[in-house]
């Protein structure tokens, strides 16, 4: 049988997969005293060669090869120090896989919809006074946004949840501005409040299947807050009730949080008529535990299980002047006939650590459980006995750096756009935003800008966001790509091809060109065209220029989504060479990123949203 040009590839692949030594992005600090004392900044960040992207940086407070299952990461991180909040999934070695620059964003999650794996999230203004206005977004493994999904009967959708049920409806929460009669708390007879409102939403049509009101089954002193200076207009509200999760269970009732009642409620899913609460004020059930199955308070994330039972993220702490208990997540057995209330696990660090808002709990396939808490940038993982496995800080807490939740999900990303390239003397860096199945990447050169072949020169694992491959130095100059290959050596994508001169001073960057719809893809292509390939700083430049003169093609929404948004600024005030590393190489790394920074990046603000 004759050697064949695949087979031959093939086997140079596994061989420089056995001599190369890769290196990767940085990946997370290991018990960094500096990290938590803030030498890196309130909001530790990583960034790219080939990309503008922004990645965040854990430090590994804690850590067991248990929290390794092969699951990703899903959280938003927000606040005032965080670059380009958007929805974030990382790898279970802690580095960056997806994140995109939507804006403050909520509820980051997989579920599957009518057979199909859909990255699910809430975008909009938070700023609304302790929840928000905004949209659902429905991403598929292609990173399309093929749902946007907004709150029915003209009502604005809110933050706290975004639930896609085994219907293959969606359960979201509403916060409703309506006029109400206060004199029962000390507030007026013509009062106001935020209503806690939850919709279950046919995700086709948009249409409200189900809507219940707070307002209408609870007394405004079954509450543990009164209205504290609001109330009185329609500028200030009073959010008596606030609503922070919804879950429906197979008969079709649903669970709701209250985190002002410090109660869940179990409601008729045909007549919205309550059938029990628990905790609070009207609690039904009797405490088996001794008051600790029922005493939860500013609770959040409430969620059905199998066998009756139900787990919650119990803050018990509503910042200072309050009490400030460990918060804990909290595995409860219900039974409904005897109405009796009972602990069966109770997951706490073993160290207080008290959150005074947001969080989360989520039971793992293999019974672990994973707490995210809210308004501190951490998040734990224990075994199901109890035993504390992981802990990990991706911020610090006086950054006002917080993601309202932190779960786990198996994600498959194969993103539409191409893999992103930059190439500095005898080095290419190469990163492939959201794609998941790259198992090798291997670098080409061809001789001419529109080639017939492509010479194989080497190949590498992928390793971390952000692949960092050596190139032969009996390479001659010409042109370069990279292909992405998957487990099964099939090519997944490639980037573009560049003009590679190795004794040039100025990196250069292939990244690719994001698929957009309308009038704005006319003038993109139109410049990459006439562009060519080889002057990728050249184009990025006439494309920096253009925009200026056409950005107003583009509606304001359109140049937030895709590819015209300024690239990110390097972030020059964090030294990543210091500190304790697990990867990575330190000064050149820096250097390189430096002069791609300086070169090509766009020193403009983009405020939020
Ligand atoms: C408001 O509530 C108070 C007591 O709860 C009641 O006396 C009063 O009539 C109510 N006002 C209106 C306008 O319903
Ligand atoms: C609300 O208060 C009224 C009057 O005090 C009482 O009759 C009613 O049962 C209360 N409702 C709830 C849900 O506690
Ligand atoms: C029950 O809780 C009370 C205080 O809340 C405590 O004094 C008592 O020791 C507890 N009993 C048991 C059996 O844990
Ligand atoms: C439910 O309870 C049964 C009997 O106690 C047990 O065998 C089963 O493993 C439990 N299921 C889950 C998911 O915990
Ligand atoms: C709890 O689980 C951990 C991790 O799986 C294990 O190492 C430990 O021995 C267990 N502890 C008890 C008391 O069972
Ligand atoms: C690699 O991609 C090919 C083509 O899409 C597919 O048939 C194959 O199953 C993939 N291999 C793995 C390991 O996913
Ligand atoms: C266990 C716990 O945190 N209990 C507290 C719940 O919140 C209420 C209201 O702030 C407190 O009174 C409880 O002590």
């Amino acid at each position: 049988m004759p050697i064949t040009m695949p087979m031959l590839d093939g086997l140079l692949i596994l061989f420089t997969l056995i001599v190369v030594r890769v290196q990767a992005d940085h990946g997370p600090y290991f018990r960094s005293a500096e990290y938590d004392e803030g030498k890196f900044g309130e909001w530790p960040t990583e960034t790219y060669r080939s990309s503008a992207i922004v990645g965040p940086r854990l430090n590994y407070l804690q850590y067991s090869d248990e929290c390794k299952d092969g699951l990703y990461t899903l959280m938003a991180p927000r606040g005032g120090k965080v670059v380009n909040p958007g929805p974030m999934i990382l790898d279970q070695d802690g580095h960056l896989v997806w994140t995109k620059h939507y804006g403050p964003t909520y509820n980051l999650n997989v579920y599957p919809y009518k057979g199909q794996d859909y990255l699910t999230f809430w975008v909009g203004t938070d700023g609304v006074g302790g929840h928000g206005e905004g949209a659902y977004y429905m991403l598929d493994a292609s990173y399309r946004e093929v749902y946007k999904i907004h709150a029915a009967n003209h009502l604005p959708g809110d933050l706290h949840e975004f639930h896609i049920t085994k219907d293959n409806t969606a359960l979201i929460t509403i916060y409703d501005m309506v006029p109400a009669n206060l004199t029962s708390v000390d507030g007026l007879e013509e009062g106001w409040i935020w209503d806690g409102t939850f919709q279950e939403l046919d995700i086709e049509t948009g249409k409200a299947l189900f809507q219940w009101r707070a307002s209408d089954h609870f007394n405004f002193t079954d509450m543990y807050r009164t209205p504290e200076g609001t109330g009185d207009s329609t500028r200030y509200p009073w959010d008596f009730f606030h609503i922070n999760s919804v879950d429906k269970d197979t008969h079709g009732n649903y669970l709701i949080s209250s985190r002002y009642a410090n109660t869940l409620a179990y409601i008729n899913g045909r007549t919205g008529a309550i059938i029990w609460h628990l905790g609070g004020k009207n609690n039904d059930f009797h405490d088996l535990s001794n008051g600790t199955a029922t005493s939860f308070s500013w609770q959040h994330h409430a969620r059905f299980h199998s066998n009756s039972t139900i787990t919650l993220f119990d803050n018990a702490s509503r910042g200072p002047g309050a009490p400030e208990l460990p918060s804990r997540g909290l595995h409860l057995h219900l039974n409904q006939d005897k109405m009796t209330a009972q602990v069966l696990h109770e997951y706490h660090h073993p160290d207080t650590i008290s959150s005074q808002s947001q969080g989360s709990m989520q039971l793992l396939p293999d019974k672990k459980v994973l707490l995210g808490y809210g308004h501190i940038p951490t998040w734990t993982e224990y075994a199901h006995n109890g035993t504390l496995l992981c802990h990990t800080h991706f911020g610090l807490p006086t950054g006002n750096i917080m993601s309202y939740r932190v779960l786990k999900a198996p994600w498959i990303g194969r993103p539409i756009t191409a893999p992103d390239l930059s190439v500095y003397h005898y080095t290419a860096a190469v990163s492939w935003n959201g794609a998941t199945e790259v198992v090798t990447w291997s670098v080409e050169r061809a001789s001419s800008p529109t080639p017939k072949s492509y010479v194989f020169l080497t190949a590498v694992p992928k390793s971390g966001f952000e692949t960092v491959i050596p190139i032969p130095p009996d390479a001659e100059p010409g042109f370069l790509r990279v292909v992405g290959l998957n487990a099964t050596g099939h090519v997944l994508g490639s980037t573009k091809l560049v003009r590679w001169d190795p004794d040039s001073e100025e990196p250069v960057v292939g990244r690719h060109d994001e698929v957009v719809e309308g009038g704005a893809s006319s003038v993109r292509e139109l410049l990459f065209f006439i562009g060519g390939v080889g002057g990728a700083l050249g184009i990025a430049f006439a494309g920096w220029v253009l925009y200026r003169r056409y950005g107003s093609l583009l509606s304001a929404e359109d140049r937030e989504r895709e590819g015209w948004q300024p690239l990110d600024r390097f972030n020059g005030d964090e030294d990543l060479s210091d500190g304790e590393m697990m990867d990575g190489e330190g000064q050149e790394y820096d250097e390189w990123k430096g002069r791609v920074s300086n070169s090509l990046y766009r020193d403009e603000d983009e405020g939020l949203p």
